[in-house]
């Protein structure tokens, strides 16, 4: 693949996912670096840390120990994540985070179910009922306004990040904060898997995509808004399953804060 196929990729979401996004970066840089290159890469999905933190680190390291970063913290997010894997199990949208999870606890033979969102818009609920189907996991996909009773009767929701903000906050897939929030009021607990690499000390702009996603042939002067993200305030969340272990955010901020200076 070319650089300008691996960005035209990106863009529209053929490749997606924070660390998919960051490790296609990764593979585009290699194929072209310099600041050109880091420029474009990081206007494609504005709402992506890892893919900005990624770069800086291969710049100063190299392309192959950025990826090494993401595969050694991804074994460790499993084997931290599926210990806490256990009855019904909520997700949202796709990420290979709680993928990685969720089929380590199947091979730790824990006994589980999942309930996932088909995730409007672009339908990335397809992509994680395959997969997990694929895997053998039990898996009921559900529309995304039907997530109130299956939030309610799940032991937790898990749910990936694409920024982690300095005050606690995670961006995630629009609906994320919803979810989370329903959880909360129904005490069930929330989790996020993901790589410390999505911390960003600067503010993250929320991607606004094309209206056309939501209606191809809408009539002319319909107004659409499209985000494809949304925050989730700390205090919904019990944890951030990473690298760096299962901590609460204000933990978390401390840890990544502390290993970045
Ligand atoms: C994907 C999404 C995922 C995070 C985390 O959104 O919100 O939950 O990116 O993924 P999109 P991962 O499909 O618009 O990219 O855990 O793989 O980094």
């Amino acid at each position: 693949m070319s650089f300008n196929s691996i960005c035209k990729k990106i863009k529209n979401v053929e490749i997606q996912g924070a660390e998919n996004i960051a490790k296609a970066g990764l593979k585009a840089y290699s194929l072209k670096p310099g600041k050109e290159s880091v420029k474009k890469l990081t206007s494609l999905r504005p709402t992506e840390p890892a893919l900005i933190n990624a770069l800086k680190f291969a710049k100063k390291n190299s392309v192959p120990s950025a990826l090494n970063h993401f595969k050694k913290s991804k074994l460790k997010i499993s084997e931290l994540g599926a210990k806490k894997i256990h009855g019904l199990i909520f997700t949202h949208c796709h990420s290979s985070s709680v993928m990685s999870i969720l089929k380590k606890a199947k091979k730790e033979k824990r006994n589980f179910k999942v309930f996932n969102t088909e995730t409007r818009p672009l339908y990335q609920g397809h992509l994680t009922a395959k997969e997990l189907t694929k895997a053998k996991i039990p898996t009921t996909m559900v529309i995304d306004s039907a997530a109130n009773s299956a939030i309610e009767h799940s032991s937790l929701v898990l749910m990936g990040a694409d920024a982690i903000l300095k005050e606690g906050s995670v961006i995630n897939k629009i609906g994320s904060g919803m979810y989370a929030q329903l959880a909360y009021s129904h005490k069930v607990p929330v989790y996020i898997a993901t790589n410390s690499w999505k911390f960003s000390l600067k503010d993250v702009k929320i991607e606004q995509r094309a209206y056309k996603e939501v209606w191809k042939n809408a009539p002319e002067h319909i107004k659409i808004s499209n985000p494809a993200f949304e925050k989730i305030n700390p205090k919904y969340i019990t944890a951030i399953i990473s690298e760096l272990g299962i901590l609460t955010p204000k933990k978390f901020i401390k840890e990544v804060k502390c290993r970045n200076t």
